[in-house]
């Protein structure tokens, strides 16, 4: 099947997450992304929290399907010389390495645009060029923090709160996907290639967006009447952690379902959108809330909202988590179980779309790993195993000219 990147080459410098969460996608889509490794070593995670000695971690295998591995020593002149040829035919390269590391090594801006003037240099750093932090190296909890993410997860009497979703790596390696996929369309008009970077603080910033929302409206009036605060807390000057309450216009909060007293994932999301409260009492089995001017507008319920959420989880109280949804979509109620990885690991629906796919690795035996997300008409991303490291050296090589003889000589000097 012919997919929509094909023919699209890739030269993946990027290691740990962010990085090759990106370049991974690309590979779904047809892509030849070929992952340039340090000899010996390579991606740190093909070592970190190994499971199977021996054999590459998960971390490594779950962001490195469908890629090709060259290892190559590009700090040494022989390996500086592969990697221009390379370079010289490929149609993007992609990094995330500490700030300045590429140019350290002889790989300016400048110079790859001169080496091929039409190949995308997509970058991933901590913070933008130019950002007081720009000298900065970043992990995903420092990321959480520098983009807002931090200062408005958790609860209000608690710390500032890490996502377990990985704000800061893979959300900021899907829009560099998305900058690169612009830049190759752009490219497509003008046919020169450009510099695109994103920045790990602005990545979890746009997807923090409603939190600056939050904070305009809270200057303006004073109060954000949507959060657990209000209309008995304090509010100070900054947007607080709001705890489970939802971001929008639609109150919500996750309640305990049968069994939470012994399942620490016994509930479920509980949305009250303001049109299905009709609905939302007829499930409860509370008809006389439904005119009752206590009850009847969003705002009325606002002060009284969690003894709300209490009537809830007592209805909730003889039902599981999923006998409880199992009534409520009837109802056409937003809300969902709160799933385990476990759950989610086994669901029939996730494995029959695509999502979790189990992938054979030679050394690892087979393991579960999360596939595209997005899904398409035309074409259905097939994952396949993550490459040993330097799987492919030899074949890069033999494809850029090189002979039995010079490849045994650069695997001679270790450049590979
Ligand atoms: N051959 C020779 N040298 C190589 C090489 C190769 N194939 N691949 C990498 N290197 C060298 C680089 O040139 C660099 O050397 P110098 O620092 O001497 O110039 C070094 O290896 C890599 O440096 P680094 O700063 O990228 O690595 P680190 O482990 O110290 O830091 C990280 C890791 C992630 C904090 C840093 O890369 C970073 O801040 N990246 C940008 C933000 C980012 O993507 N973070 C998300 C990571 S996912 O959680």
């Amino acid at each position: 099947m012919t997919k929509p990147l094909d023919g699209i080459k890739i030269i993946d410098f990027t290691h740990v997450q962010a990085g090759p969460a990106c370049t991974q996608l690309l590979a779904w889509f047809g892509a030849d992304v070929i992952k340039v490794e340090r000899p010996g070593s390579g991606d740190v995670t093909r070592n970190q929290l190994r499971d199977i000695p021996d054999a590459d971690a998960l971390y490594f295998t779950m962001l490195n399907s469908n890629k090709k591995s060259l290892t190559l020593d590009t700090k040494k002149p022989e390996g500086k010389e592969v990697l221009e040829k390379l370079i010289r035919e490929s149609d993007v390269l992609v990094e995330n390495f500490g700030p300045g590391a590429l140019d350290r090594m002889g790989f300016s801006w400048e110079r790859l645009n001169e080496l091929n003037p039409k190949m995308i240099v997509a970058s991933v750093k901590g913070f933008s060029d130019g950002h007081h932090y720009d000298d900065l190296k970043v992990y995903e909890n420092v990321a959480q923090c520098a983009g807002g993410a931090a200062s408005t997860t958790g609860f209000w009497d608690g710390p500032p709160t890490i996502s377990a979703a990985a704000l800061g790596d893979s959300n900021t390696g899907m829009h560099l996907a998305i900058g690169i996929l612009t830049a190759l369309l752009g490219r497509d008009k003008t046919g020169k290639g450009q510099k695109v970077a994103v920045s790990m603080q602005d990545s979890v910033l746009n997807l923090c967006r409603v939190k600056l929302r939050d904070q305009q409206r809270l200057e303006r009036v004073g109060y954000l009447e949507e959060y657990p605060q209000y209309p008995h807390g304090e509010f100070g000057d900054v947007v607080p952690r709001g705890g489970n309450a939802g971001g929008g216009g639609q109150p919500g909060w996750v309640l305990k379902c049968k069994g939470w007293e012994t399942d620490s994932n016994a509930y479920i999301y509980f949305t009250i959108q303001g049109h299905a409260w009709e609905p939302i009492c007829k499930a409860l089995g509370k008809p006389e809330w439904i005119d009752d001017p206590a009850y009847k507008t969003a705002e009325a319920r606002q002060p009284h909202i969690f003894e709300i959420f209490k009537t809830i989880e007592g209805w909730l109280a003889d039902k599981t988590k999923f006998e409880a949804v199992d009534i409520l979509r009837k109802f056409d109620i937003p809300c969902a179980p709160v799933l385990t990885m476990k759950e989610l690991a086994n669901d029939p629906s996730l494995r029959a779309s695509g999502t979790i796919v189990e992938v054979p690795h030679s050394k690892r035996g087979s393991y579960l790993t999360v596939g595209s997300p997005i899904k398409f008409s035309d074409m259905k991303p097939e994952v396949t195993a993550s490459p040993l490291l330097g799987e492919h050296t030899d074949e890069v090589l033999a494809s850029l000219g090189y002979s039995k003889q010079d490849i045994f000589n650069l695997r001679e000097v270790k450049a590979v």
